[in-house]
């Protein structure tokens, strides 16, 4: 932003769009660090950059080893890497995260949160998820679960010291209290949980103690934070954490989602990580709405690199947005083989199995455009928009044909093929809204197609966004839109993203 240009008065929610749930902050100095939950795909657990709370660039994954993230062929979507809680304490940046299909608890450190973080400790005295961590100022080391229980642990070592205790099962009649974070703030322990379920009716309680075992009492105005039964445009509000800025006052990061079409309303970007305001009345944290238009923070706005709209593969290797799913081996994904392009062996014969090759990136913008050059001349794949292994719309080439294929749940259907020339060809997917019909409009369609030697861009057909929304598929991740290699070797040149204008 130039000296000469005004400050912007407001800034855009989410602060990172597209499936970034779960969203665990900490703050050293003048920086800012956040955390998010990954699930099946491969690295594991983004870890993100800003020095505004606004502008976020993500510097890496902190789980990109094998040896950290073991993830079975045949765990399932939205297995995996569940919730985790970032934290710095004598001088380290502490991870803790669950591993619901293989190891359970786990707990990495690092001194520099780009990475590389340490191989795991893992934690088989720390039942439960949500796994959060909090230091007393004698050093002693709280964990505390969802439900919510806390046991005492040795983070170096892993070892926990005497039964887990119960804290605190949010209010009456709420289910699912979880995403506890544990905070010392001023003369008091607070205890913040989410609660409701992870659907439109959860929401953000409060508790305070004068210890951190407790006992603590709940705040009389909880939920702090829901949306549940309003109208905003932004639903499913919870699973958050707190930080305190430089100049004292406090903000929220926080889970959320933006249903579109009309009832019961889609997301299909997933749970998304977005900022609010907090004050303190009595002691107590007020919540401010989270809205898409936020009112700027008092401080410079400080913008991260552009993103670029077109990765070459000319890096050596992968940019950290690229996701895969459940494990990358080298022998199967490279992007030394053939210079300048990356370059897919495949090893699932089609999109529907958990171990297909496939390198993806979270859809972050409701209408947006990707497209890639694919050779596919000694093999078959393509460019694919991907819920999970029972909802995905695919453009596949092989060789000079070209085919338009839809998974809905227990439907497969080749929607339309024609032949291209040989040679590489640029394939494409267009995702746009839709005008609001009646109450059964869905909240966006997908066109996929190919570009003509001309560079015209032809559709062979397009598709209903319900059935790629979480509404239909279920689970907790978002749409990834990615290549994938189906049979024998694919090679892609370049691989472009960026958003549409609405
Ligand atoms: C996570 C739980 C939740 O462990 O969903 O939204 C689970 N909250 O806290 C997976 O994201």
């Amino acid at each position: 932003m130039s000296d000469t240009q005004p400050s912007p008065t407001t800034v855009s929610n989410p602060v990172i769009p597209g499936f970034h749930p779960d969203p665990s902050i900490c703050r050293v100095g003048e920086d800012y660090y956040l955390a998010c939950s990954s699930f099946e795909y491969f690295p594991g657990v983004p870890v993100f950059h800003s020095r505004d709370l606004v502008h976020w660039t993500q510097i890496g994954n902190a789980l990109d080893r094998p040896e950290q993230l073991r993830l079975p062929p045949d765990s399932p979507s939205s297995g995996g890497i569940y919730a985790p809680t970032l934290r710095h304490h004598d001088g380290r940046f502490w991870l803790i995260v669950t591993n619901v299909s293989a190891d359970g608890n786990l707990l990495v450190t690092a001194t520099d949160p780009a990475g590389p973080w340490s191989d795991p400790v893992l934690l088989p005295g720390v039942r439960g998820i949500d796994p959060d961590l909090a230091w007393d100022a004698d050093g002693t080391c709280w964990c505390t679960v969802a439900g919510v229980s806390q046991i005492r642990l040795d983070p170096r070592t892993g070892e926990t010291f005497g039964p887990a205790r119960r804290l605190w099962s949010g209010m009456p009649g709420a289910k699912a209290p979880e995403a506890p974070h544990l905070y010392r703030i001023g003369d008091w322990w607070y205890l913040l949980i989410a609660e409701g379920g992870t659907e439109r009716c959860h929401g953000v309680s409060v508790a305070r103690a004068r210890t951190p075992e407790g006992p603590f009492e709940p705040c009389p105005a909880n939920p702090v934070l829901t949306h549940r039964g309003t109208d905003r445009p932004v639903q499913n509000t919870g699973h958050a954490d707190l930080v305190q800025a430089p100049d004292g006052s406090w903000w929220m990061v926080l889970l959320g989602v933006r249903p579109g079409g009309g009832t019961p309303g889609w997301h299909v970007l997933g749970r998304e990580t977005f900022l609010t305001p907090v004050t303190w009345v009595d002691d107590w944290p007020v919540v401010g709405e989270v809205t898409l238009d936020l009112p700027a923070p008092p401080w410079p706005l400080v913008p991260g690199p552009t993103e670029p709209v077109r990765d070459d593969f000319d890096l050596g290797g992968l940019r950290p947005q690229w996701i895969s799913l459940r494990d990358r081996p080298a022998e199967h994904c490279t992007t030394t083989e053939r210079s300048g392009w990356l370059t897919l062996h495949a090893r699932g014969d089609s999109l529907d199995e958990p171990d297909v090759v496939f390198v993806g990136r979270r859809q972050q913008h409701p209408t947006c455009e990707a497209r890639t050059l694919i050779d596919a001349a000694q093999g078959r794949g393509g460019l694919a928009v991907r819920l999970d292994e029972e909802h995905h719309y695919e453009i596949e080439a092989s060789g000079t044909q070209v085919r338009l294929l839809s998974r809905i749940g227990p439907l497969r259907t080749v929607v339309a093929s024609r032949a291209v020339p040989a040679g590489p060809v640029v394939l494409a997917v267009r995702v746009s809204g839709t005008p609001l019909r009646d109450a059964r409009t869905g909240p966006d369609v997908v066109t996929l197609g190919v570009e003509e030697p001309d560079g015209t861009f032809t559709g062979l057909g397009t598709l209903d966004g319900r059935y790629l929304s979480t509404e239909v598929a279920g689970g907790f991740t978002g749409r990834v839109i990615g290549m994938y290699a189906a049979a024998g070797t694919v090679h892609f040149d370049w691989f472009d993203y960026e958003p549409l204008n609405p």
